[in-house]
């Protein structure tokens, strides 16, 4: 999860390869850093069920994210490999877009090395490794969000090309940061910075104050988004093939050039053509307003 206006450095920083990788090095993690992951672990798995999505809880189980500790990528890429080719690699911190989206493109999705401290529980600037690891790896052992992020990747940078990144980071923020999906009926979460907070995870499907709408591409990539609190809109996929579906099957070239033809779409606002789910009060919005 990125914080747009987070100052990232253009070069990689000393003993990164150019790539920004770094090793894990996860023997020099100290007991209080995988206490963190336990405790931070064991709240979401205790209040997930019945609120992740069915292919969330199932990359938990295929990757054994239930050992304690901080996960070994010397293990865990051993199954990620197996299930879909994409392996965890260790960054510093945020990478360059560029940077980011080319490995995504090569199936390597990048993981902060390092974890949040006690006082920066429920929020901190940029993603850790539990943002990372636990909010976005399980997805990824999923064969069909695999798929969609390698083709997110390559559209990244595709879309430098057209000057389109802001476009594409409200895909990413709206689908693979924030999304919901529709199971059995209900509603289930499959984004990442979802998934890893305790408190957005009751609010994001809980909540009347934000705006939970059916998930339209061209209206996705026009519309702004909060990096600082609780979204105002969530966006509802039906499937993870069309999730998947959206990105094969779309010229994105025309899509951009129109998009960028036509103004951002305010936060909280809700169009004529929305397929509307839940029209918001937006009460917590306001009242921190
Ligand atoms: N870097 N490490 C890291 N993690 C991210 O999620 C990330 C990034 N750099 C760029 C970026 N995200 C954004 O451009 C995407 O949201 C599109
Ligand atoms: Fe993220």
């Amino acid at each position: 999860m990125k914080k747009p206006d987070t100052h990232v450095h253009q070069t990689p920083p000393p003993g990164a390869a150019p790539d920004w990788t770094i090793a894990q090095n996860w023997d020099a993690f100290s007991a209080d850093e995988h206490a963190m992951w336990d405790r931070l672990f064991t709240r979401q798995s205790d209040m997930l069920p019945g609120r992740a999505s069915e292919a969330f809880l199932r990359g938990i189980d295929v990757l054994r994210l239930e050992k304690p500790g901080i996960p070994d990528y010397r293990d865990l890429n051993a199954r990620l490999m197996a299930a879909t080719g994409w392996q965890v690699v260790a960054v510093p911190g945020l990478v360059p877009d560029a940077v980011f989206f080319d490995h995504l493109a090569n199936r390597r999705f990048p993981a902060g090395n390092f974890i949040r401290t006690p006082d920066q529980l429920d929020y901190l600037e940029e993603p850790d490794v539990f943002h990372d690891v636990f909010g976005h790896v399980p997805m990824l052992a999923d064969p069909v969000f695999a798929d969609y992020m390698v083709a997110y990747g390559e559209g990244g940078l595709r879309s430098l090309k057209y000057d389109a990144l802001k476009q594409l980071a409200r895909l990413y923020w709206y689908t693979v940061e924030f999304g919901l999906i529709r199971e059995d009926g209900a509603l289930r979460i499959y984004g990442a910075g979802i998934v890893s907070s305790f408190a957005e995870s009751m609010f994001a499907l809980d909540s009347d104050s934000p705006n939970r709408i059916g998930f339209d591409l061209a209206r996705v990539m026009r519309t702004d988004y909060r990096i600082d609190d609780f979204q105002q809109n969530y966006f509802v996929i039906d499937s993870l093939d069309q999730l998947l579906g959206t990105t094969v099957n779309t010229d994105f070239a025309p899509l951009y050039t129109a998009n960028a033809a036509l103004p951002p779409i305010a936060i909280a606002d809700i169009l004529p053509d929305d397929a509307v789910i839940t029209r918001g009060t937006q009460d917590y919005a306001t009242a921190k307003a």
